[in-house]
């Protein structure tokens, strides 16, 4: 299969919520750029029904988490507007074995570009910060894939949720913050802000110069997630999910049908 087939069926996979073999399985050869282009292809093809791209998401910027997953680097994935949840609550339907994570969402007011850039430059363009959750949900079988088969799938991107509370950069020490992440009023998780990556600035100042090496830049107004601050948890319809970042904000998801 060539690039634009690999992407048209991941694109319908995404669609249908239907889980698929590793595209890795029939196409050893595939490197991790081929993978990314392979994302782009895909996600044009949502673009071209009507979607748009409003974000970027980074993605396996813990080391836990790439050791979870068995991968040695992080990666990055495009966010669209249908992927945003306006509301806490998530329905299951379309969905095959969705998970949670906390993240922080950093909306911008400038663009960037360029392998040079610096965090003082992201911190310059950075309009505000919103605590925010990341649902993914490979669309491989039991959630297992290479790194070239999760980079092709958008880094598992499925839908974002910002709170309510959006806060000035300079606000906190967002790699000093402690969350914890409660399922059904258990807690299943906990983390610091600095376990993206040192500090969550690091990964869009990552992801800018990862997307400088493929032609692509940050445009003001969009929306950057810097990466899961804990593990992700499973979710099930009925789940309700609260997390909390510090004394700062709640953010809350109900799971639904
Ligand atoms: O947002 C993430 O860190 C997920 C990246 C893809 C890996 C996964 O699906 O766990
Ligand atoms: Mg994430």
């Amino acid at each position: 299969m060539n690039l634009q087939e690999l992407a048209l069926k991941i694109d319908q996979h995404q669609q249908t919520g239907v889980e698929m073999d590793k595209i890795t399985i029939e196409n050893s050869r595939l490197t991790v750029e081929d993978a990314y282009k392979i994302q782009e292809l895909a996600v044009d093809e949502a673009i071209e029904r009507g979607d748009s791209l409003v974000g970027w998401k980074m993605g396996l910027t813990s080391l836990a988490k790439q050791k979870s997953v068995g991968v040695d680097e992080a990666i990055y994935g495009r966010l669209t507007k249908s992927m945003e949840l306006s509301e806490p609550v998530l329905h299951m339907k379309g969905l095959i074995h969705p998970r949670v994570e906390p993240e922080l969402a950093f909306v911008l007011n400038k663009d960037l570009s360029g392998p040079d850039v610096t965090v003082r430059d992201v911190w310059a363009a950075t309009e505000c910060i919103f605590p925010a959750l990341e649902v993914i949900d490979s669309r491989y079988k039991n959630f297992s894939f290479t790194l070239v088969d999760v980079v092709a799938d958008n880094a598992s991107s499925t839908k974002f949720y910002l709170g309510n509370q959006a806060f000035s950069p300079y606000h906190t020490s967002w790699e000093k913050m402690k969350v914890s992440m409660y399922r059904n009023g258990e807690k299943l998780q906990s983390g610091l802000g600095s376990d993206v990556l040192e500090h969550p600035v690091k990964s869009v100042v990552e992801l800018v110069k990862m997307l400088s090496n493929s032609g692509h830049s940050l445009k003001a107004g969009m929306v950057v997630l810097a990466g899961g601050i804990t593990e992700a948890v499973n979710i099930y319809a009925g789940d309700r999910i609260e997390i909390y970042f510090d004394d700062l904000a709640e953010v809350k998801l109900e799971v639904k049908e």
